[in-house]
């Protein structure tokens, strides 16, 4: 799906302010900011706890300047099912709460008119969710102590609970903007870039998808505006001489623009030239080896929750360049367009994530067979290619995070296997394709070994041997020999310790500053004695809100920047190690 685009034969009108909103249909309308989740955006305890649907409402005037044009209405996320109406009727539905959707109002409201627009947002998960809800269940840290009298009569007191299969806070609403965007009647609905090297020249393969009749012309664009190659046709091919690459950070991200014309209609995408692909042990950028540097994320900040809020990212992306950082996660779901756009620009390699998150974490029973969600997750994967396949910046597809593949291996087998052929099949640049497994017994799983790359979550030293950091080194040098066994390149894309800022100890113990950088140091230099390592992904960029509970004090704490962007100790540990690391 295109992002909405204003040019000269194109309009966007950006419908993001404030809006109308009740938690209930009984309640009295109140006022909300769009984009933001809504949770924390009033001091009512009820929109934290919030469970089930909530109404947002607007109005809106379709100009009239756009009689002879298409009219969408384009929502690029609603956490995490939407129904939409439009003057009272229904107008469409989406479920998932991190990939666009839109329709196309032109029949529906006439040019001069103004509509009501009235979105039914639903924040419950469940075990049939993406990501996943444990219904039913215990809370994700914590035993709930099953069995005992008084526990369980609590438990059924509490009544309906939204227990996430998750570790953040289950921030919903309409969480990125909301757009009527117009197109000329002849249009352009897709475009599909795949960049190839040949020799010193760049080649770039098309395929320009388009409705009604016309000649479609492309135009390829340099960063100094020049025009450096053309062609005619919905697809075919373009040399473009002596191409400059994207390259990753530090390198140059140069970026080219396909102009590309059909019939009155005008779209603009941007694209680098640049291969990727695994070799061997090897992770190859432009034939060249990469090793990923850079923390796990979370879309998550004070009062947006996770809303779009373009100066967070900016600031978030600036202080991946402060650390001497080259790559980012998307843990654990799709981000806002507009953060891959800036990493195209910025350099930033991605690994893009799938919000399958916790299918099966803590299973008594097979999760794959009992709660079937294979055709949905396949949809979803879809979406998130066909929505970021042309970005140079992202490098690889991550299938979902930490899914039991330990109790049911088989079945785990069966399940991932096909959306990891999915994902080659669909992505016209086949680029590799992971699956990030948990900590858990690694010589009964049997999909993680069969994954392009190798990415292991693990906490040695944190929530296992907690504390004693020799014993963490000796038991994750031990898994470290099986993997290497295996041959191929491994990323360890998730490790971290809980840290208190302005917590401090001169001899190094759980929550410190001074452990936090003691931890990994002592993991990373496991990390520096393979050669098949091929990045570290600490766990986590900055503190982000999560489910309470006894394991987290104000949210998950493992940041190596407090919420508020600030650096512990840890984040000045790894912009040195990063700045003189050399592994590429
Ligand atoms: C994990 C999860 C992540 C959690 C993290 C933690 O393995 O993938 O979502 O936040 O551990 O801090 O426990």
């Amino acid at each position: 799906m295109l992002y909405p685009q204003s040019n000269a034969a194109r309009i966007v009108m950006d419908l993001c302010g404030v809006w109308d909103f009740k938690l209930r249909e009984e309640d009295a309308w109140q006022t909300i900011a769009v984009p933001a989740s809504y949770n924390d955006q009033k001091a009512d305890p009820a929109f934290r706890s919030h469970c089930g649907t909530a109404i947002y409402r607007t109005r809106f005037t379709v100009p009239a300047m756009a009689a002879d044009q298409r009219r969408v209405l384009r929502f690029d996320a609603v956490t995490h099912d939407a129904q939409v109406s439009l003057n009272g009727a229904p107008l469409c539905a989406h479920r998932g709460g991190f990939l666009p959707f839109e329709a196309e109002i032109t029949d529906l409201v006439a040019p001069g008119e103004t509509a009501e627009l009235v979105v039914q947002v639903d924040n419950r998960i469940s075990h049939a969710t993406l990501p996943v809800g444990n219904e039913g269940g215990t809370a994700f840290f914590g035993s709930d102590n099953p069995g005992i009298p008084s526990v369980e009569a609590g438990k059924r007191f509490q009544g309906q609970i939204n227990l996430p299969n998750f570790d953040f806070f289950n921030y919903a609403g309409i969480t990125r903007p909301v757009r009527l965007y117009t197109t000329p009647k002849c249009y352009i609905k897709g475009v599909t870039l795949v960049p190839g090297v040949e020799g010193v020249d760049g080649v770039l393969r098309y395929q320009v998808d388009v409705r009604g009749t016309g000649t479609v012309r492309v135009e390829i664009i340099d960063a100094q505006g020049h025009c450096v190659a053309q062609a005619e046709g919905a697809q075919g091919e373009v040399r473009i001489p002596e191409a400059h690459l994207w390259e990753p950070r530090p390198g140059v991200p140069y970026l080219y623009t396909a102009r590309i014309a059909f019939d009155a209609d005008r779209y603009e995408q941007t694209f680098g030239i640049r291969t990727v692909a695994v070799e061997g042990e090897r992770f190859l950028i432009n034939g060249k080896p990469f090793y990923f540097k850079g923390p796990c994320k979370h879309e998550d900040a004070p009062f947006h929750g996770r809303g779009l809020d373009l100066c967070a990212c900016v600031k978030d992306i600036g202080l991946y360049t402060w650390l001497n950082a080259n790559a980012l996660r998307t843990s654990h779901y799709p981000y806002a367009e507009e953060m891959y756009a800036l990493c195209d620009r910025e350099g930033i390699v991605v690994i893009d994530e799938t919000p399958a998150v916790g299918i099966g974490a803590g299973a008594q029973q097979n999760p794959y067979s009992t709660f079937p969600l294979a055709q949905y997750h396949a949809q979803v994967l879809a979406d998130m290619i066909a929505r970021d396949q042309n970005h140079p910046c992202v490098a690889m597809w991550s299938l979902g995070n930490e899914p039991d593949t330990e109790h049911f291996p088989q079945a785990a087998y069966d399940y991932w296997r096909p959306l990891y052929e999915l994902a080659h099949r669909l992505d016209p640049q086949s680029r590799p394709v992971t699956l990030v497994c948990c900590q858990n017994d690694y010589t009964k799983d049997l999909i993680t070994r069969t994954m392009d790359v190798v990415c292991i979550n693990r906490y040695y030293g944190w929530y296992n041997l907690s504390g004693d950091l020799k014993a963490a080194k000796y038991a994750f040098n031990l898994e470290l020999d099986f993997w290497q066994e295996i041959g191929k390149p491994l990323i360890l894309s998730e490790y971290g310790a809980d840290t208190l800022p302005g917590l401090h100890s001169t001899v190094p113990e759980m929550f410190s500053e001074e452990f936090q950088v003691a931890y990994y140091e002592a993991i990373n230099a496991c990390l520096d004695a393979r050669s098949f390592v091929t990045g570290e992904l600490p766990w986590n960029f900055a503190d982000f809100d999560a489910q309470q509970g006894p394991m987290r004090a104000g949210g998950n704490r493992k940041g190596l920047f407090t919420r508020d962007r600030q650096p512990k100790m840890a984040a000045h540990y790894f912009k040195a190690r990063w700045a003189s690391l050399n592994r590429d």
